[in-house]
């Protein structure tokens, strides 16, 4: 109740006896304590993580939308009408704001382990077993030259890895291989170098225990309908 009214006001505020749109994209809560995810992911990564890129993301999309048809988008509805003509400025911002959101969404405290029911089966299904699915989204994570994200999603009802740069997201018309992300991974440096510096590889690994499988499995049903 409070969260909308916050968010309501945040739309509209009242300037020089005129009325402008302002801070359409807001942040929610990180859903854990910034410590929650530790030792996986330390603190002070999440907290710089969550508090200054994330943040600067909203903050940056939501002045390149002023005056732009992107501005009553909902941020799913902005990712999905990304074009190669859309301004750069919305792409990486709007990108960066839907990925954090995703991203800090599919981990949580004291999970880890393995999928269970149908997401399981799919799995095992497309890539083997579960330790393959690993290893392969690791490949794909660990192959992603420079910054960018990996990602587990669903396209035409089947499970599929893939990758894409920047903050780009499958969801995006002009990502390579188009789908529903049901789980992603930040591999842009910021979200691994404090604890992990240049190892990106022991990340991954420290990633699956932080993965909540419960919500993936969510994002399965929903996508594969
Ligand atoms: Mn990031």
């Amino acid at each position: 109740m409070t969260t909308n009214f916050l968010r309501n006001a945040l739309v509209v505020v009242l300037t020089a006896g005129s009325l402008q749109a302002i801070a359409q994209f807001t942040q929610a809560p990180l859903p854990y304590a910034p410590e929650a995810l530790e030792p996986s992911i330390d603190k002070t990564t999440m907290e710089i993580h969550y508090g200054r890129h994330h943040k600067a993301y909203i903050t940056n999309l939501n002045t390149a939308v002023v005056g732009k048809p992107e501005e009553k988008l909902s941020i799913d509805a902005l990712v999905k009408g990304i074009t190669k003509e859309t301004a750069p400025a919305i792409r990486n911002n709007g990108g960066g704001h839907w990925n954090h959101t995703f991203f800090w969404n599919i981990m949580a405290p004291s999970k880890g382990g393995m999928p269970s029911g149908e997401l399981a089966a799919a799995i095992t299904k497309e890539f083997g077993s579960f330790d393959e699915f690993k290893n392969k989204f690791k490949a794909a994570a660990t192959s992603r030259f420079g910054s960018g994200w990996a990602w587990l999603i669903v396209k035409d009802k089947k499970l599929v890895i893939t990758s894409t740069p920047n903050q780009d997201n499958p969801l995006m018309p002009v990502a390579d291989v188009q789908g529903v992300p049901i789980l992603g991974v930040d591999v842009w440096e910021h979200a691994y170098y404090l604890k992990y510096q240049n190892k990106r590889p022991d990340y991954l690994d420290a990633f699956w225990n932080v993965v909540n499988w419960d919500k993936v499995a969510e994002l399965y049903a929903a996508a594969s309908k």
